[in-house]
């Protein structure tokens, strides 16, 4: 079976997270990833939080699966004459440096069209136009100004950041989609386009559900957040602890084990379809016939004496054990899953989803694989480069010849 984007070549400019993200994806899917980095240093994550000195870090090798790497200086005049040639070999140039750094590398926009009218240059930064947008940024900096930390957190407790990349990650697969969006216009247009993503965005747009809430709050109190009834709403849409961010109650509760398991936890959704089938498993059929627990609109005021009393059955249970008892009576319900359990999970290795990988420097691995499954698409997920180890057969491929390899490497270049 033929991979999606067999054919297409990239040009990933990326380091750290957020590319990555982006180029690691389209390389699941078949793209030919070519991945410049900077001679004898590279990308910067290959020596960061090294669990093994001197062999590429998890943080790399879990971001630049199935690519191959080339060094090239290119602030040099012969790198830039291979970056050129680059350039004019690929389909997609992807980056995410810091603002202006591609331009002072003597690439403006203007000049990447002049070498390649069909690429199409995908950029991710911290922001988009507007007064922060010469500013780095990483994940959790996104996380911030993206509205997410200051929707996160306890009640009355301080802004929390995310233990998901959302900033980063996020931003990298808004990017792919703007990336394949871009290839599917060009079949018609015949042209490359900019992409460009910024992590402010990327976070508001998944924060996107706060944003209507803060407009709700002009109408009144959000009545679903554990503010209501007794507490203070104040101007902005506040934190609301575990609350659910949908139009159903729901809250995170103690199972069986919570005293000495620090994710003996389990996710309860009372939607009100369900509700009296969950009313009868907990042992409260009175709440049924009983006018102050009986309607949604009527528990709206107390959701924390009904989340207190599914607690005091949860705690009877473990969480999967409540969970086996939930679903079939369609209550929704998700335990707390620890990266521990995640990783010994058999039917997320069956998937894909999470993939063991051999290196020839660290051995064997666990990643996360490609969580999008296409049913005519295979994606295998192959071990991360070491540094330059494509160089001299990328050279080739573009047009140099073995002197000219040789000079380049006399240079330094590559
Ligand atoms: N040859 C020669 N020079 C190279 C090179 C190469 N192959 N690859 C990179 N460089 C140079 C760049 O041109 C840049 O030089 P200048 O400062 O002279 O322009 C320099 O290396 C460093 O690039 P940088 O400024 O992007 O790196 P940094 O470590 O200071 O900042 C980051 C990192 C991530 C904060 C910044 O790149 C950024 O804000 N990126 C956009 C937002 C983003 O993607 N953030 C997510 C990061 S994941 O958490």
């Amino acid at each position: 079976m033929a991979k999606a984007l067999e054919g297409v070549r990239i040009l990933d400019m990326t380091h750290v997270q957020s590319g990555p993200t982006c180029t690691q994806l389209l390389a699941w899917f078949g793209a030919d990833v070519i991945k410049v980095e900077r001679p004898g240093v590279g990308d910067a994550t290959r020596g960061q939080l090294q669990d093994i000195p001197n062999v590429d870090s998890l943080y790399f090798t879990m971001l630049n699966h199935n690519k191959r790497s080339v060094t090239l200086n290119t602030k040099h005049a012969r790198g830039k004459e291979i970056f050129a040639k680059l350039i004019k070999h690929c389909d997609v140039m992807v980056e995410n440096f810091a603002p202006g750094a591609i331009d002072r590398m003597g690439f403006p926009w203007e000049k990447i069209q002049e070498i390649n009218p069909r690429m199409i240059y995908a950029s991710v930064k911290g922001f988009g136009p507007g007064p922060f947008e010469d500013c780095k940024v990483y994940e959790n900096v996104a996380q911030c100004t993206g509205g997410s930390a200051s929707t996160t957190g306890e009640l009355d407790g301080f802004p929390m950041v995310t233990g998901a990349q959302i900033g980063d990650s996020g931003t990298g697969i808004n990017l792919a989609l703007g990336v394949v969006t871009a290839l599917f216009h060009r079949e018609k247009s015949g042209l490359g386009q900019r992409v460009t993503c910024a992590m402010q965005d990327g976070v508001l747009n998944l924060c996107r559900v706060k944003l209507r809430d803060q407009q709700r709050l002009a109408h009144g109190p959000l009545k679903e957040y554990p503010q209501f009834p007794n507490g203070e709403f104040g101007q902005a849409t506040p934190r609301a602890g575990n609350a659910s961010g949908g139009g159903q109650p729901g809250w995170i509760v103690k199972c069986k084990g919570w005293e000495t398991d620090p994710d003996a936890y389990i996710y309860v959704i009372t939607q009100a379809v369900a509700f009296p089938e969950l009313a009868k498993v907990i042992g409260r059929e009175d709440w049924l016939v009983d006018p102050e627990w009986s309607t949604p609109e009527a528990r709206l005021p107390k959701l924390d004496k009904v989340f207190e009393e599914i607690e005091k059955w949860t705690k009877t249970k473990t969480k999967f054990e409540v969970m086996d008892i939930l679903n079939p009576l369609n209550v929704p319900c998700g335990p707390i899953i620890s990266m521990m359990e995640l990783s010994e999970d058999p039917s997320l290795r069956a998937t894909g989803t999470i993939v063991e990988v051999d290196h020839p420097e660290r051995g064997k691995y666990l990643t996360v694989g490609n969580p999008i499954k296409l049913s005519d698409s295979p994606s295998d997920v192959h071990r991360s480069p070491l540094l330059g180890e494509h160089t001299d057969e990328i050279l080739a491929e573009i047009g140099l010849n073995d002197d000219e390899i040789a000079a380049a490497k006399d240079e330094k270049v590559v």
